[in-house]
């Protein structure tokens, strides 16, 4: 198969461009970054990018029919330069509670330096969580990530994003969240980043089954814990001080696992991940109006109904963008014992985690706002007809 790929936007005034393209077959399919073919059209070179800017409104396609001028051997050497090597990472979500999980989850569908291998539902109705997940999914064209629920646990969270989750589709479950852990880490040892942002439960589950091959894991990077600042303190008043935090102190024996696991640990505590996603920054958000932000939003209205505050903390979202971008919350060293209370102190003693104890709210915004506003990136094959 002879393809490339190019992302949008572009510009590019057709001109007389149209008179000179060969009338050569070709068949043209739009798919989604990970394959999804989403239209193909086939035909002339010319009643394809006359079809195709006709259908899409876009005249990006005259410069895709361009390219495909070139001899199909120039397509070929196009398409066999190796891909950038994309960080290959699995996201561990209690989303549906708290409103940061869709946003962390949302960053991570719309970075390209992500391959998103899978995604994992932990802590109480776990089921009900893959079944939002499924339905995100579906709605911003990402269907063939692969959900796995974890085992249902006890919560006394609330559930805010309930509804939108049973309006999807039903959910049939046919992977376990440890089990795909496990999998994945086997099949694609020291590669894959685990990216958890809930309660550490499947995590926990994945040592107790294979602590071996959970071991295969590049990495964990986490959101959790607090070593210096608790809820609450924004650094304008003075600090109260850490606290347990939820993501630990819910699952207190799966979280000392993963801290002796041997697996090395990157920890956005709350010292750090205490990022509010304000009015005016939700109404320049939620007014672009795409598939991804139409999402988001009525998630949010969702949480925002069930909760005191209209403003988000995106907690979560800092651990996606971690991985991403790790200079905008730099992560020292440090011993952290976890006591029976979830505390996450640093105590003297080799190091067995990375920390981020300070980031900067302006940037991180600055940083994520645009990713969940960018258009979903498409890729554009082209191929030559078969006769
Ligand atoms: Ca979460």
């Amino acid at each position: 198969m002879h393809s490339t790929t190019w992302k949008r936007p572009f510009q590019f005034n057709p001109g007389n461009f149209l008179q000179k393209l060969p009338s050569r077959e070709i068949l043209l399919e739009w798919s989604t970054p990970r394959g999804d073919i989403l239209t193909h059209l086939r035909g002339s070179v010319q009643e394809v990018v006359l079809r195709y800017t006709k259908r899409m409104r876009f005249p990006l396609f005259v410069l895709a029919m361009g390219l495909s001028c070139a001899p199909l051997q120039l397509i070929a050497q196009q398409s066999a330069t190796p891909a950038v090597s994309k960080t290959k990472v699995i996201v561990d979500t209690d989303i549906g509670d708290d409103i940061d999980d869709a946003f962390a989850l949302a960053l991570a569908m719309r970075s390209p330096e992500l391959e998103i291998l899978g995604i994992t539902t932990g802590w109480g109705d776990t089921e009900l969580r893959a079944r939002l997940v499924q339905r995100f999914l579906k709605e911003n064209g990402a269907t063939d990530i692969p959900i796995a629920a974890g085992a249902p646990t006890k919560s006394t969270a609330v559930f805010s994003q309930a509804r939108w989750a049973q309006d999807g589709p039903p959910f049939q479950k046919q992977l376990d969240a440890a089990e795909f852990l496990l999998q994945q880490a086997r099949k694609m040892p020291g590669e894959i980043t685990l990216v958890a942002i809930g309660p550490l439960t499947n995590i926990g589950s994945a040592i107790d089954r294979d602590a071996a091959a959970f071991k295969k894991l590049k990495r964990v990077v986490l959101m959790g814990g607090s070593i210096r600042r608790g809820y609450g303190d924004l650094g304008y008043a003075p600090d109260r001080g850490p606290q347990p935090e939820y993501n630990i102190y819910s699952d207190v024996a799966a979280a000392q696992k993963l801290f002796s696991s041997g697996v090395p640990i990157f920890m956005m505590p709350l010292d750090s991940t205490q990022l509010m996603l304000d009015e005016v920054k939700r109404n320049i958000l939620f007014s672009v109006g795409t598939p991804m932000t139409n999402s988001l939003a009525a998630l949010y209205y969702q949480w925002a109904e069930r909760n005191r505050t209209p403003t988000p903390t995106l907690f979560d979202a800092m651990a996606v963008t971690y991985v991403i971008q790790p200079e905008l919350c730099p992560a020292e060293p440090f011993h952290i014992l976890i006591d029976a209370q979830g505390f996450t102190r640093s105590s003297p003693g080799a190091p067995n985690a990375a920390a981020c104890l300070v980031s900067d709210s302006e940037k991180f915004f600055h940083f994520l706002l645009p990713r969940l506003m960018a258009p979903a990136s498409v890729s554009i094959s082209v191929h030559a007809a078969k006769p």
